[in-house]
């Protein structure tokens, strides 16, 4: 295996594939929201996206002649099972081969999501993670990309943001199925837990010499101020958020006050089985991926009401987020803010990854999604995002920083390699290196300054990178 430092940018399918009903590819929960009534915030779909399905190999180019050594993407469930189950599709396995061969061609390493948000709507509609019959389906798709393409993957992502995303399907409500109740957040996500541990043990099982991980959005959390009562929110916050996911894949248990809480919650957690304390403990990850976006300060609760709701218009109103009898979070009117609400704080970082250090002192990290959204317009055919250009550079400055400092970090990868669907977002919100313009029939890609900066900034640190 490459012992080069990966410098990446990523992807995930349904964000940017489009063929939505190309290749016998069965219908995931996405298409089938996005089709919906209930998709009213900004109503558009990725029937389209970047029709990376049918450009897949200009892209990859463009990553590669901007000095990236790795991709990261996700596998749609859909086109390797069309129901989730059954028989494998040919057309759907065979896309894969050509996206990872053409990576290889080009020398750049793949690292593979098995599972990014979207999941096949007969599984969505039988209860998708809510159902612990989900972990066995999961793990026969795993099974099978292990043997149809773990002979050239050699970096896995099992789940793409156990905490973020059912934050969002069961706390804000905002994706498929759009509920909320934290009682049935916490429900998927176990399963998800269960899941990724159980894909881990397999994919030794099955005798792979690649890493395999989970990739969890994780965020450095501060206290407001210096009281006891927010210390203990700043505890229920890092609970919340980052050790939910992150104790429990690295070190192969739930923190006990976090089981405490849940209790005290007064949730049923019969779905909580003794024997699975076990597969916990055995399918702990090879290297942990971190997104890295946001920070957020912790404040004790105003209150005993839970408050949860997002900002999809990028309109800079964001409501206080408060889980009631556990924290709230605080804002810092004094920070650089995005108009979705992100605050720009790149040595936040380095807290992070310090951290993780401590926590988790054998366990490489891989930051496999790091970038900043906004609203970008070409200017004379270029797109100027000096805004970006200091947010990324802040960030790659910082890791490499706790790189110094002791931090095992093998990898970077930017969101995202060009513009992409933004969940519900729309495609108004813009990550990318490269600038999509949708309105043209070819779906122009023009490399933003970013691009350019990112190639420079490779060389420049070298693929040794502290390696
Ligand atoms: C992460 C997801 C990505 C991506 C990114 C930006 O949570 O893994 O899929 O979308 O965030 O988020 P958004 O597009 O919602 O602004």
């Amino acid at each position: 295996m490459s012992r080069n430092f990966l410098w990446g940018s990523a992807t995930a399918a349904y964000q940017c594939e489009g063929g939505w009903r190309e290749g016998n590819k069965g219908l995931s929960n996405w298409d089938v929201f996005c089709h919906s009534e209930k998709n009213d915030v900004n109503p558009v779909t990725g029937d389209v996206a970047c029709d990376h399905y049918h450009r897949y190999e200009e892209d990859i180019r463009m990553l590669a002649e901007g000095g990236q050594n790795a991709y990261r993407f996700s596998i749609a469930w859909t086109r390797i099972l069309p129901t989730g189950v059954g028989e494998r599709n040919r057309e759907g396995i065979d896309f894969y081969n050509r996206l990872i061969d053409t990576c290889l061609q080009y020398q750049v390493e793949p690292l593979v999501t098995l599972y990014h948000y979207d999941l096949p709507q007969p599984l969505f509609e039988a209860g998708g993670w809510e159902n612990r019959r989900i972990v066995e389906q999961y793990l026969e798709y795993a099974r099978i990309c292990f043997e149809e393409f773990g002979d050239r993957v050699k970096y896995w992502v099992t789940i793409n943001e156990p905490n973020y995303e059912t934050l969002c399907c069961y706390g804000y409500g905002n994706y498929p199925p759009n509920v909320q109740s934290l009682e049935r957040r916490w429900r998927a996500m176990y399963h998800m837990m269960l899941a990724s541990a159980r894909a881990v043990s397999l994919y030794r099982e099955l005798g792979n010499q690649g890493m395999i991980g989970l990739v969890s959005d994780s965020y450095p959390i501060v206290a407001g101020d210096i009281s006891p009562e927010c210390e203990k929110a700043v505890r229920k916050a890092e609970l919340f958020f980052n050790l939910c996911v992150n104790d429990v894949c690295v070190k192969g248990s739930y923190p006990e006050d976090f089981l405490e809480q849940l209790k005290e919650d007064g949730y049923d957690l019969s779905y909580m089985l003794s024997e699975d304390l076990e597969v916990f403990a055995k399918g702990t990850v090879d290297y942990l991926g971190i997104n890295a976006y946001n920070r957020y300060i912790a404040e004790p609760c105003e209150g005993d009401g839970t408050n949860l709701k997002a900002n999809n218009k990028g309109n800079g109103e964001n409501e206080k987020f408060q889980i009631g009898g556990w924290f709230s979070l605080g804002e810092d009117k004094n920070m650089e803010k995005t108009p979705w609400g992100m605050e720009i704080c790149p040595q936040s970082i380095y807290d992070l990854l310090m951290t993780l250090k401590e926590l988790y002192p054998r366990t490489p990290v891989i930051i496999t999604e790091n970038g900043v959204g906004n609203y970008d317009e070409p200017v004379e055919g270029q797109i100027h995002d000096a805004y970006r250009i200091d947010y990324l550079n802040g960030y790659v400055d910082w890791i490499e920083k706790a790189m110094e400092d002791g931090c095992d970090v093998r990898g970077y990868f930017v969101w995202s390699t060009m513009d992409v669907y933004s969940w519900i977002n729309g495609y108004k919100k813009r990550y990318g290196l490269v600038y999509i313009d949708y309105d043209s029939e070819e779906l122009r890609r023009i490399p933003k300054d970013s691009y350019y900066w990112y190639k420079n900034k490779i060389q420049e640190k070298g693929m040794k990178f502290h390696g």
